[in-house]
């Protein structure tokens, strides 16, 4: 059996050869992973765990929260607030920042994240995951404010998820591809399972919530009207449909074997840019995905190019193999112009 390098000899060794990966980064990536291996043990507890069911609390989505949302929140800032490498956090679960106590020493690194994304799926077993996005703190400025993390996904110094599903899985980008790691659990560490994860450029696999159809603008219901004339149509050929309704499962699906997702505009909420959250939902995800040689756009925009104005800003979501991101941002740039 081939012997498996496990996440911390794999960011030693990355460090060594490429010295890619700073020490503090190397250290908060590491916290990070402990940290998933603890909110793990929690999910998989489940009904067994008193982990179930909704906090009767809001988060400042105005979303329900349920218990492992609170749970995983106070896992990653307990973990990462001591290390001093860190100088704040922001969370989907919190409305503020979250400053570094005086008590511990301040580091360079901002850290993102949704703690539990897709969380409506807990309560009936299906996976779910965290994700994590890491910014450095802009060169000299004093103390640390929300405007410090307003930086475009380029600025990402790293980014990934962890996905509590039949295996848990780390899949980490730091801007030199993205490698995977699935949790052993008789030695309780994340050990190397993929090192070159690539997305096809071409796919017949379309992940998207059909139910708000009628909603879409209209590129967007002319390129799901053509993935569903399949064969007949102007694709020629026949796609298939999966969605699971938690990002971290469908991106995940997207890394291991191609596919488009997309969560669009839709008129429900005309102010509201998209359902998703930019700074920790689409542009880790958009950091990976293009890592792996995939596209992510809001269907008119290179999402990590797109400059934010607040820390819980939504955004339109298209992203996966990359001649159908591009596929469906030309749609939309053609009806615009
Ligand atoms: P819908 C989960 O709540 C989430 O934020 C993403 O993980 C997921 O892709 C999307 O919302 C599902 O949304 O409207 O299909 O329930």
């Amino acid at each position: 059996m081939t012997r498996r390098i496990s996440l911390t000899q794999y960011l030693i060794e990355q460090q060594r050869q490429h010295g890619h990966i700073p020490q503090e980064l190397r250290l908060l990536i590491e916290v990070v992973a402990r940290a998933c291996k603890r909110i793990a043990i929690s999910v998989n507890k489940g009904a067994l765990g008193e982990v179930l069911g909704t906090a009767g609390s809001e988060n400042v989505q105005g979303e329900v929260q349920k218990k492992l949302d609170i749970i995983a929140n106070e896992v990653l800032i307990e973990a990462n607030e001591w290390g001093g490498h860190l100088a704040a956090m922001a969370s989907e679960e919190m409305e503020g920042i979250y400053l570094v106590p005086n008590r511990f020493p301040q580091g360079e690194y901002l850290l993102m994240f949704d703690p539990l994304d897709g969380s409506s799926n807990i309560d009936v077993n299906v996976s779910i995951g965290t994700i994590f996005s890491v910014l450095k703190k802009p060169e000299g400025s004093v103390g640390v404010s929300e405007a410090d993390f307003l930086q475009p996904g380029t600025a990402q110094a790293a980014a990934g998820y962890c996905v509590y599903g039949p295996q848990t899985t780390l899949v980490l980008t730091v801007g030199d591809g993205v490698v995977m790691f699935t949790l052993d659990r008789e030695q309780g560490s994340f050990v190397l399972t993929e090192d070159e994860v690539k997305i096809p450029e071409d796919t017949k696999e379309f992940a998207i919530n059909m139910s708000n159809m009628r909603h879409w603008d209209a590129p967007m219901k002319r390129y799901i009207d053509e993935c569903l004339a399949g064969s007949t149509g102007p694709r020629g050929k026949d796609f298939n449909m999966r969605w699971i309704a938690s990002m971290v499962a469908d991106v995940h699906r997207i890394l291991t074997r191609g596919g488009v997702f997309m969560y669009p505009w839709d008129k429900r909420e005309p102010g509201k840019a998209g359902k998703l959250r930019l700074m920790y939902e689409a542009n880790p995800m958009a950091f990976l995905v293009e890592q792996a040689g995939g596209a992510a756009s809001n269907a008119r925009q290179r999402i990590m190019e797109m400059q934010p104005s607040q820390l819980h800003e939504r955004v339109a979501v298209v992203l996966g193999s990359k001649n159908e991101v591009e596929r469906v941002t030309r749609y939309h740039l053609e009806a615009k112009s």
